[in-house]
């Protein structure tokens, strides 16, 4: 047992650290072995501490509040396996190199390896999918600051991400009064993250170039990529979540290289470029991953993840500050603007040609789902996008908006946690959608249930397709060593559920729009408090929209050559 209010005093200290360092968000969920921290958390006025039950849904709010907000929140759980419930949280969270701050309450070092109850080992638990471990002292109360500083700083500076501090608690858990950290002296806040001084300067020439970019989105990123783009003449393929402005671009970029895939007409053909400036992770166009790992093209990678280039397709490598390095490139400005208008031209013919068909399927369907989601949000709205077809879809029939932005785990791409990762976002305190399909809600209804009780601003978008709808596009689907029956059974995985009656019990307004203005007018709709709005597609139908609306595209590029 440790003198009397050592643990309370720590954790006080150490929670103050946190104070210091910018952090103003810490998700608690109840337990006894933290209540050091629980306490520390209640009585930091610069932290506001909101209680979540379940760990799992706590580690994806944490998540998106930080991919909101660019900083990181605390999370805060007990000892044994509520730890466990953090860890597709942190996967992701070091994937999209988000920051997050980890503080799992241990038995105190005579306990570990025995049978005492809730005691596991906890020492690594996380193994390489943290940027940082550390199994605090909590006796050490004159250290607990500067642990708290070197904690935070570890999960801001590049490449961001989750940082786990292991707090073995001895009893007294609960001090003898209240404990409040001592005046904070002025510490610098969050350190910026370190520009790349290393990056030498690329010099493109006069050759043509196209930029693609992937994986996450940052403000002071988008506007690198634009003023790279005007400088180079270059066109910009971009995920949704890269959010990415300004005038070159490429308003329909899957749909550009998907539809003709094949066909002699696309401008990947007509037009390829000399070489192609990577930014960050793989994009989400299967049809552009593709043809860069075949193309040949030079490409150039800039990236700050410590993960490698999957598609081992990249002629030289920059690492380091992503739009620090971006600066640096292209610096003799590009004249001709042939290549550049042949794109954003190819790129008018795709959204013509998308415009008129998309209308002219028949209400619902997911692709005017998508579409119609992203162009009626009210502005300043955050867009939180599921993987599988959502995601897909946004990317390939939605209109960027400058006016909204786009937020994904695109770190692993999970299903999992992404009710929690709307909730998150909204947490930040801006108005929330989040579009995601049932198999994704029925996941995480746990979530669900955690959302009625937190003053939050968030839209939930269901797309019901009774199943997994993503796997119709697969060779599952139609590989003759796998019957129909066996598919449903394992990939498309009907179920029969609505989400909107789980929502309604669990107290959340929900609506089911019958009609294309009737969803419009839920969607435009400014967003008060939580909601769902949940809409019936049909998986078979799907498959045949799609392909509806790609052959018509491919059909308008080839005839523009003739
Ligand atoms: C945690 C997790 N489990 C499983 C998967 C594999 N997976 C990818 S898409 C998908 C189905 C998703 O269905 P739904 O959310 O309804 O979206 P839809 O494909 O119908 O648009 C599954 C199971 C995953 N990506 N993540
Ligand atoms: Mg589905």
């Amino acid at each position: 047992m440790s003198s009397t209010n050592t643990s309370a005093r720590y954790a006080a200290a150490l929670v103050g650290g946190f104070a210091d360092a910018g952090v103003s968000v810490a998700f608690v969920s109840p337990g006894s072995r933290n209540t050091p921290i629980t306490i520390a958390l209640a009585n930091e006025s610069r932290i506001e501490d909101i209680s979540i039950r379940d760990e799992r849904s706590a580690g994806f709010i944490a998540l998106g509040y930080a991919k909101a907000t660019g900083k990181p929140a605390v999370v805060s759980c007990t000892s044994g396996s509520a730890a466990t419930h953090y860890y597709p949280a942190i996967v992701e969270a070091d994937q999209s190199m988000t920051p997050m701050l980890i503080l799992t309450a241990d038995r105190p070092l005579r306990l570990r390896g025995s049978s005492a109850p809730q005691t596991m080992d906890q020492i690594d638990l996380y193994g390489s999918h943290v940027t940082g471990f550390v199994d605090l002292d909590s006796n050490r109360i004159e250290s607990a600051r500067d642990d708290a500083t070197a904690l935070a700083h570890r999960a801001m500076i590049a490449p961001q991400g989750p940082v786990h501090a292991n707090m073995p608690f001895d009893e007294p858990l609960l001090p003898s009064q209240v404990i409040r950290p001592a005046t904070p002296e002025p510490v610098a806040a969050v350190p910026p993250t370190p520009a790349d001084r290393d990056a030498s300067v690329r010099d493109l020439g006069d050759r043509s170039v196209l930029i693609v970019a992937g994986g996450r989105g940052f403000p002071r990123l988008a506007s690198a990529i634009d003023n790279l783009s005007q400088r180079l003449r270059a066109p910009v393929f971009s995920d949704p979540q890269v959010n990415a402005t300004g005038p070159n671009i490429l308003r329909n970029p899957d749909l550009i290289v998907s539809a003709t895939s094949g066909i002699p007409s696309g401008p990947l053909v007509t037009h390829a470029p000399d070489v192609v400036v990577r930014v960050g992770a793989i994009p989400t166009s299967k049809a552009m991953c593709t043809w860069l790992e075949t193309c040949g093209v030079d490409q150039i990678l800039i990236d700050e993840s410590r993960l490698s280039d999957p598609l081992a397709s990249a002629t030289t490598s920059l690492h380091g500050d992503v739009p620090a390095i971006l600066d640096t490139m292209g610096l003799v400005s590009h004249e001709d603007n042939s290549f550049l208008g042949a794109w954003l031209e190819a790129d008018r013919v795709v959204g013509d040609t998308l415009r008129k068909e998309i209308w002219r399927l028949p209400f619902p369907n997911e692709p005017q789902i998508a579409r119609s989601t992203v162009e009626n949000l009210p502005p300043g709205t955050n867009l939180v996008v599921a993987s599988s077809r959502p995601i897909r879809d946004v990317d390939a029939y939605a209109q960027p908006r400058s006016d909204i932005r786009i937020l994904a785990n695109r770190g692993v791409n999970g299903i999992d946690g992404l009710i929690a990762t709307g909730l998150g976002v909204a947490l930040s305190g801006q108005p929330t959608a989040l579009l995601i399909g049932d198999v994704a809600a029925l996941h995480d209804l746990g979530s669900l249930a955690e959302l009625a009780r937190l003053d939050a601003q968030l839209r939930i978008i269901v797309v019901n397709n009774n199943g997994g709808g993503i796997f119709s596009f697969l060779p599952q689907a139609t590989s003759p060593v796998v019957d129909h029956r066996t598919f449903e059974r394992h990939w498309g995985t009907p179920h029969g559920h609505r989400i909107s009656p789980i929502a309604d019990a669990l107290g959340v307004p929900t609506s089911e729009p019958s009609s294309l203005d009737d969803f419009v007018e839920r969607i435009q709709a400014p967003i008060c408090g939580t909601d769902l709005v949940e809409v019936v597609t049909d998986r078979t139908a799907n498959t045949t929209h799609h392909k509806t609306i790609k052959t018509a595209i491919a059909e308008a590029l080839a005839s523009t050559r003739r």
